[in-house]
């Protein structure tokens, strides 16, 4: 058996071969200049991307063929490149840290339930840019299987759009005007799995060996047991168990590997034809115009017996080939990790120490999301804080995508240790949570769902909109003032502290009107089994039309959030590249952080009670603020400070800096 890894000098000179070739076809279709911009970035991302594929396909018969076949992928998709993507491509690399900049504000909608299809979301963006927007997430828009698809999730068809979404020219119209209007696009790469109607899917069942091999598939039970033994279950309520029986599949039947639905196919990536399959759909959604690729389900892409077959070392050799590739084709794209994983995985996504700025440059805050949450619900901090400071800087290159919900569930993913850290025994305060969050602990504001629950383990997770967790809906209903202030507050609590953070904060669609929770999925047999959707409300215009109204619920928090954008926007101390400091304010309700950049330092300060808090004044100066302290929030006024003490209004949070 050959392995890449011995024989590197061979590799370099087969390499060099197909440099030749690849060159001449090259120039006949592209500038000169054209091709030495790419040989250069070949040369500098070479090492990555020869060392991911080593180690994941070295031992193969074939694997220096396959290596061929990546590189003419590579060179077809930067000569079919866009020529207005390929300047955005070298700006990009002048200002690698584009993406980092205060003025990032990201907004994450459905096409459908926004805007009914993409030629209504180009109409949209002058609403868009009303509010702050800077980044659009278009939640998955390509051909998914009929019924029941996850939410776009069991794809199809990576070639197409959804048809009553509109065409892959609308797509591509849109991602140039959103550009335009200076606006990046996020799309999904969904790469764990297919529909199990996709044709690669189709023709496993028929029994073509090639595209069996694109799937896990047993003939019995004994190895899918054998997994299962440390496999735990994503969606054990309405899809238990990782694997699913096809009848007929390829003869007799087989059993293929279904982490999340029976009609989902989880891609087996020890075969490099799948690697390449989708390095493919990765050219086409970069080369469509679309800015960042968002890596679904990424942590299950490699299986080991044994464990969780969750972020395994192939995993990020992986990304870290993706990553490469695209640095070479389109390096003005970049990759955003979805991994709702414990914070020590976490950060794999976003490369440590020797892997920096190989793996993802965006990866979902899922911990700092989970905590916030669960500070509102105890009304105190110390958990946050000390998970906080138990997390390690981020590195430089990258950066957490902060959320307060998503299209997905709460998972009460904070670790045992730390539960037990803060003298929390860690399941009751899971059931605590549950319980707060779907307004069935006493005095709960909260109006929630439980979403797989599991009988086995006791685990649960919740949805529900910001808004109706944070208690609008219920106050609505009683027609309660002060409780809808208190809900108002919240909401703008929570979403203070995603805007007054580094990375890129995200908004999901309908929480800057404070929609509430949308019951009509139960009506609809393709999604009614799936609580998730409770959280996914369709848009309504005519709230939006009242948003700059400052007497209706909407207007305070629409002109609320569009207060924390624009100040976010007016500072350079929430740039990504910056110190982070949690800080203990000697008040359980309090929550404080420091940012420190060259040019300063902001303090974020926030009171999770819904009474008055004070805490020391001389925490500005611990927290490197010397002079007198002004609240970016407040117009740049001083804090009200009472005998040595710096002063908070219930629900408030303060920016404060130095004047
Ligand atoms: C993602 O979520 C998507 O966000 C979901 O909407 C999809 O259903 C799913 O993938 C399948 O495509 O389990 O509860 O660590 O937690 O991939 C959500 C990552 C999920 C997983 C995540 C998954």
């Amino acid at each position: 058996m050959q392995n890449l890894f011995v024989m590197a000098p061979e590799v370099r000179a087969a390499f060099e071969n197909v440099r030749r070739v690849e060159s001449y076809r090259l120039e006949g279709r592209l500038e000169p200049r054209d091709v030495d911009v790419f040989w250069l970035r070949f040369e500098r991302y070479f090492d990555d991307l020869y060392d991911a594929l080593t180690l994941l396909y070295g031992e193969r018969e074939d694997a220096l063929e396959q290596f061929g076949q990546l590189f003419g992928r590579m060179v077809a998709a930067y000569a079919e490149r866009p020529d207005d993507l390929k300047i955005l491509d070298l700006e990009r690399q002048f200002t690698p840290h584009w993406f980092q900049r205060s003025h990032m504000v990201g907004y994450t909608c459905y096409t459908d339930r926004f805007a009914a299809d993409l030629s209504g979301v180009r109409q949209k963006i002058a609403y868009l840019e009303d509010l702050g927007v800077t980044y659009l997430h278009l939640m998955p828009l390509l051909q998914p299987r009929a019924g029941s698809n996850d939410g776009g999730y069991a794809v199809q068809d990576f070639r197409r759009v959804r048809p009553d979404l509109g065409s892959l020219d609308d797509l591509a119209a849109l991602a140039r005007d959103l550009r335009q209007r200076g606006i990046s696009l996020c799309l999904d790469l969904v790469l764990n799995h297919v529909a199990r109607e996709h044709a690669w899917a189709q023709r496993a069942v028929e029994g073509d060996p090639r595209y069996l091999n694109y799937f896990h598939t047993f003939p019995d039970r004994t190895l899918p047991e054998a997994y299962e033994a440390s496999l735990p279950q994503i969606f054990p309520d309405d899809a238990p168990g990782n694997f699913s029986w096809i009848p007929g599949m390829a003869g007799a039947g087989r059993w293929v590997w279904t982490t999340f639905h029976s009609f989902q196919w989880d891609l087996n990536y020890t075969n490099p034809e799948v690697l390449l399959e989708m390095v493919e759909i990765m050219f086409f959604l970069a080369n469509l115009g679309a800015d960042v690729l968002r890596l679904d389900a990424a942590p299950f892409l490699w299986k080991r017996m044994g464990t969780n077959c969750q972020n395994q070392p192939e995993v990020f050799q992986l990304i870290q080939a993706f990553r490469a590739i695209l640095r070479v084709v389109a390096p003005g794209v970049i990759l955003k990790a979805e991994a709702i994983v414990p914070p020590d995985a976490l950060i794999r996504y976003l490369g440590v120490k020797s892997t920096v700025e190989k793996q993802c440059e965006l990866a979902y805050n899922n911990q700092r999301m989970v905590l916030l949450w669960s500070a509102l619900a105890t009304r105190r901090v110390e958990l946050i804080t000390h998970v906080m400071h138990q997390a390690p800087q981020l590195l430089i290159g990258c950066a957490p995508v902060n959320y307060l919900r998503n299209h997905d569930d709460i998972g009460w993913a904070m670790t045992d240790g730390a539960l037990a850290a803060v003298g929390e025994t860690p399941h009751l305060h899971r059931r605590f949570l549950c319980d707060f969050f779907t307004g069935a602990f006493p005095g709960s504001y909260a109006r929630g769902a439980l979403f797989q629950a599991d009988p086995s383990s006791g685990d649960a997770r919740v949805t529900g909109t910001t808004a109706s967790l944070a208690g609008l809906e219920t106050a609505l209903e009683q027609g309660d003032a002060e409780a809808i202030d208190r809900a108002i507050r919240r909401i703008l609590l929570l979403h203070a502290l995603i805007l007054g953070a580094g990375g890129i904060p995200v908004l999901q669609m309908g929480d800057e009107l404070g929609l509430c929770n949308d019951t009509a999925y139960l009506q609809d047999p393709a999604r009614a089994g799936d609580s998730r959707w409770l959280n996914r409300p369709a848009m309504d215009w005519h709230r939006a039309s009242e948003r700059h109204d400052p007497a209706t619920v909407t207007g305070r928090i629409f002109l609320g959030l569009r207060h924390l954008i624009q100040t976010r926007k007016g500072t350079s101390l929430l740039h990504g590249f910056g110190l982070f400091q949690p800080l203990w304010t000697h008040n359980s309700h309090v929550l404080g952080y420091a940012r420190r950049r060259p040019e300063g330092t902001v303090l974020v300060l926030a009171n999770f009670d819904e009474g008055p808090q004070s805490i020391p004044a001389e925490m500005g100066r611990y927290a490197g603020l010397a002079g007198e302290l002004h609240n970016l929030l407040q117009g740049g006024q001083p804090p009200p400070l009472q005998a040595g003490r710096l002063e908070l209004e219930p629900l408030e949070c303060q920016w404060l800096v130095n004047g």
